[in-house]
């Protein structure tokens, strides 16, 4: 009986939450890395839309949206007790809505005007700011978003931090909010985090399906 199987792209913020959920529950997987732009069959096979990840469980059932596979993670094993506030957050919600529409159009400027490749839109970093502020807010409560020690929301909404922090660098390193940088800067280097982001040599079929 074959086990199950994670389709995955090492740098994808979604494609994390998955793995994170992988790695805190313990669950056993064969990680196949794959490039976008030259998808596997057998992956567009379990979930046509072709975005990553896709789990394909042991028994054949396809979870192919990220918030998806971190519950059912978690709903195997939640030894960290990471859903303590239940299985869904608005703060999550909204951030995989409009934090993420603000993050793109501020990073890939280019793929949505007519604007030098590399070029970033100020005007959007400013609207992804207010979200910012929010995640402020909630740090100054709490050492993370909900409590003293990471829960779903932490761990759904830091890997789209993490990509917006690391547009401007310099700029990030200065802005104004202390909270979020150091919050943002523990979960990078914290063990999960490392342990999830080891790299894989991109999965070929012919090699393992012999
Ligand atoms: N709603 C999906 C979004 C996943 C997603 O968009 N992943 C990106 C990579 S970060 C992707 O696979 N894009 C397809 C492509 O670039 O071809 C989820 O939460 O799993």
């Amino acid at each position: 009986m074959t086990g199950h199987i994670l389709y995955s792209f090492r740098r994808c913020p979604y494609a994390m939450r998955g793995r994170m959920g992988l790695h805190i529950s313990g669950i056993e997987y064969e990680h196949r890395e794959v490039l976008l732009r030259d998808k596997p069959e057998a992956m567009l096979e379990a979930s046509p839309k072709g975005t990553v990840p896709v789990f394909v469980k042991s028994d054949g059932g396809v979870i192919d949206e990220s918030l998806d596979l971190l519950r059912w993670t978690l709903s195997q094993n939640d030894p960290e007790n990471w859903l303590e506030f239940g299985q869904s957050d608005d703060l999550i919600e909204w951030f995989d809505g409009d934090f993420k529409h603000h993050l793109d159009r501020y990073k890939y400027a280019s793929r949505y005007e007519d604007v030098p490749r590399g070029a970033v839109n100020l005007e959007h970093r400013t609207k992804a700011c207010e979200f910012l502020i929010q995640l402020e807010e909630a740090l100054l409560q709490n050492k993370y978003l909900r409590r003293d020690k990471p829960s779903l929301a932490d761990i759904a909404i830091f890997p789209f931090i993490r990509q917006f922090a690391a547009v401007e660098r310099d700029w990030w390193t200065a802005h104004d909010y202390p909270k979020v940088r150091d919050w943002l800067a523990g979960l990078v280097a914290s063990d999960l985090f490392k342990a999830i982001m080891v790299k894989h040599d991109v999965w070929k079929p012919q090699e393992t399906n012999i």
